[in-house]
């Protein structure tokens, strides 16, 4: 494996996504927004980046991360009354819809077929599962809660990791950075990047792949200086995970690592802070009743989040 550039360098030598100035955009429009209504905002990134093999790409190296954290997630952050930038991998899980994927949307209908007065209605258990949701879904839509940016290779994450970093900086500490998506520690630098699809009658590929530069320490030091910074640590090893997480504190000096293990991350995370570390685990009851540990770690990371602001008033009522 090569060793990795600068920051500056991959910046310079990787062009913006195609739609990066509308989401410039709508994410200045966003933050401005919110800033001047007093309210906290958080950006929660989720799902996995692509590392593209070809310039039109056919093939690409990929991650398993199917939004799963992220989306439930940013749900409970509307919940506790902050605006939510949701920057996740396209195509991947979204809040709300996230409990509906697949056919179980069309598992909820009933059909009543009466030539041109055909009938489409929720079966009656179904209203009770939909309905909360969507009482949720439409107020942070009508109250403009919800930004949705999204990206798929790990050089479209970054342009907007640092286009989002750039807004959210005017909001000082009552920005908060919750880093949930799984990005490549590794690339192919773009001049190392056939344009057309590999031909297989040239042999089988030798592709080398590069470290890509760690860019929590310019968004710690320079991007948002003064926002809450939460990043998330994968291990598949028990006996890496907490040494890890505390090692990645102590190296970008931020405030949370949430470390989990890529087998048991839906029911057990281990928060690290400076001074503590903290277990937050489903019991089995959650676990049978289908219970988010996402509402717990939200829950935690607010209350230190609001503690390292020193007590700031509430959000205002939406
Ligand atoms: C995480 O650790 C997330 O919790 C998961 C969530 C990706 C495991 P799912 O989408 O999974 O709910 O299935 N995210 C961060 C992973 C990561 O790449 N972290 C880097 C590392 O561990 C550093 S920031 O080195």
């Amino acid at each position: 494996m090569a060793n990795n550039g600068s920051w500056e360098e991959f910046f310079a030598s990787h062009l913006p996504p195609t739609d990066f100035e509308d989401n410039r955009s709508l994410l200045k429009e966003f933050c401005e927004r919110h800033a001047l209504q007093g309210n906290k905002i958080v950006l929660v990134t989720s799902g996995g980046t692509t590392v593209p093999l070809e310039h039109n790409t056919v093939r690409f190296v990929d991650n398993f991360s199917a939004g799963t954290r992220g989306s439930a997630s940013a749900e409970y952050f509307l919940e506790h009354g902050y605006a939510v930038i949701f920057m996740h991998r396209q195509k991947s899980l979204e809040p709300f819809t996230r409990l509906f994927s697949g056919q179980k949307l069309l598992d909820m209908l009933d059909i009543q077929e009466r030539g041109p007065n055909t009938t489409i209605t929720v079966k009656p258990d179904s209203v009770d599962v939909l309905a909360p949701i969507l009482v949720r879904y439409k107020a942070a839509h009508a109250a403009g809660a919800i930004l949705y940016v999204s990206f798929t290779t790990v050089s479209d994450y970054f342009w907007l990791l640092r286009a989002a970093c750039e807004c959210l900086a005017n909001l000082g500490p009552r920005a908060l950075l919750y880093l949930a998506a799984a990005v490549s520690d590794f690339y192919i630098p773009k001049d190392k990047v056939p344009t057309h699809k590999m031909q297989s009658e040239s042999g089988a590929p030798v592709i080398q792949l590069h470290l890509v530069p760690k860019m929590l320490a310019p968004l710690v030091n320079l991007w948002v200086p003064a926002a809450y910074v939460v990043s998330f640590k994968l291990e598949t090893d028990e006996s890496l995970l907490v040494p890890k997480a505390k090692a990645a504190l102590e190296k970008y000096k931020h405030k949370v690592v949430v470390a989990n293990l890529l087998q048991t991350r839906h029911n057990r995370v281990v928060l690290v802070t400076k001074n503590a570390t903290q277990e937050i685990a489903l019991n089995r009851g959650d676990i049978l009743s289908g219970a988010d540990i996402e509402m717990a770690i939200v829950a935690a990371i607010v209350s230190s989040h609001e503690e390292h602001m020193g007590g700031a008033a509430p959000a205002p009522a939406r």
